[in-house]
């Protein structure tokens, strides 16, 4: 029987939308390395594909000197150190527990634990809890944390205004620049930090996979290295625009802070993201991942970085922009510092939501080798990890 033309062509106009309503129920989702994920991933080889072994020089193991309390006289002057809200006690019960298992329960490091109101009694309770060591819960003096009193609160509000058209996150947020500004320059002022010399950051809800069976502070100490990290990234230059012009007023003001090692030319790279460069005015915004930090309070505490944090305190960018203590951390080590005591902890194996620093190493467990993130495809752009690998030689 022939079957008219127009009922033909309907017919095969509904098998066509039937085929599409079904592609796209069961459609492959895009996943980070899927299709599409190619373009954004970094052309260099990834150093976490190497098998990753301890790192070179001299390492101290656990002994009977790293005993709980006062028994533990190998321990040296230093603290697991977070900075955390009440509310977030879930999360930090989680990162302690990771950083345990992994490394703290052969070391027994205390804890110190920093708010800007005192801590509940469950707080502390359950945090102590989680381990062997002794926990410290301090309170923030006023003065750290208030908004300083040179800060004009309309150009304030008017700034965030600004901010927030230019989709900078946390732009709004008195907290988080309040946040920012003593990560960068206060936190080691805190009087019960006056007999510690290095910390290891922490923060609620991270992650870390890989069993460390060396003490991570001696080994800063015993091979003269001042700062550690995991990951490095791009920052949003809408958050830094005048960081860098304020840093160049600072260079031309004190050269004699500039040290002869520094990594100025990791600073201003313009090759791979020459338009962040541009508005940043100068700075690659390439930094070292702040919630992740080893490292030597004495090199906050020393005079060139005092002068540089109180330069930039006073032009008013942690408040007026969205200055963040990563930049601000790495400007200064990249321009005060020696480049060779900066050391990456590729044994460390970490992660802060969306980005994970993942080791080839059978002490690893529970993350996939050399995965940069888990979040969307366009995220594999906001590494910069390659820069510090070309300028320090890795890469
Ligand atoms: N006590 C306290 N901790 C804060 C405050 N704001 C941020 N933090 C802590 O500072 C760290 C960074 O904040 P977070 O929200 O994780 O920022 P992000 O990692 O940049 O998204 C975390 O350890 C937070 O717990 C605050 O107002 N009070
Ligand atoms: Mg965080």
């Amino acid at each position: 029987m022939a079957i008219a033309r127009p009922v033909r062509a309907l017919g095969f106009t509904a098998v066509v939308l039937w085929c599409f309503f079904v592609w796209q129920l069961f459609k492959p989702i895009a996943t980070p390395m899927g299709p599409g994920a190619s373009s954004f991933l970094p052309k260099e080889r990834d150093p976490n594909l190497d098998p990753t072994g301890e790192p070179e020089g001299v390492l101290t193991y656990a002994s009977e000197g790293y005993a709980p309390g006062p028994e533990g006289t190998a321990r040296i002057d230093a603290t697991l150190l977070a900075l955390v809200r009440n509310e977030e006690l879930d999360g930090m019960l989680q990162a302690m527990r990771d950083l345990e298992r992994t490394w703290n329960n052969k070391f027994n490091y205390p804890w110190t634990f920093f708010n800007d109101v005192p801590f509940s009694d469950e707080f502390k309770k359950k945090t102590q809890a989680e381990t062997k060591a002794e926990c410290r819960y301090e309170l923030i003096p006023k003065e750290h944390w208030d908004v300083p009193s040179w800060i004009n609160n309309d150009l304030f509000l008017e700034s965030t205004k600004i901010l927030k058209e230019q989709q900078v996150q946390y732009a709004d947020k008195v907290s988080y620049h309040q946040m920012c500004r003593w990560n960068s320059g206060l936190f080691y002022k805190h009087p019960a930090l006056a007999n510690t010399q290095y910390y290891w950051r922490v923060e609620p809800n991270v992650h870390f996979f890989c069993d460390v069976d060396y003490d991570v502070f001696r080994y800063m100490q015993d091979n003269n290295k001042t700062y550690g990290f995991t990951i490095n990234l791009y920052d949003s230059p809408e958050s830094i625009p005048t960081l860098w012009p304020e840093t160049e007023k600072f260079i031309a003001e004190h050269p004699e802070h500039i040290h002869e090692n520094n990594a100025m030319k990791w600073l201003t790279d313009k090759t791979r993201r020459p338009d962040h460069n541009e508005k940043a005015n100068g700075y690659s915004t390439c930094h070292f991942w702040s919630n992740f930090e080893i490292a030597d309070m004495n090199f906050w505490r020393s005079k060139p970085y005092e002068d540089y944090f109180n330069h930039l305190d006073r032009a008013g960018g942690f408040y007026y922009e969205r200055w963040g203590d990563a930049p601000v951390h790495s400007i200064a080590l990249g321009l005060l510092e020696d480049k060779n005591r900066v050391h990456w902890f590729r044994d460390i194996g970490y992660q802060h939501i969306p980005f994970f620093n993942c080791p080839n190493s059978p002490k690893c467990k529970g993350c996939e080798t050399g995965r940069f993130t888990d979040g969307e495809a366009w995220l594999h752009r906001e590494d910069c990890r390659p820069n510090w690998f070309k300028f320090v030689g890795m890469g």
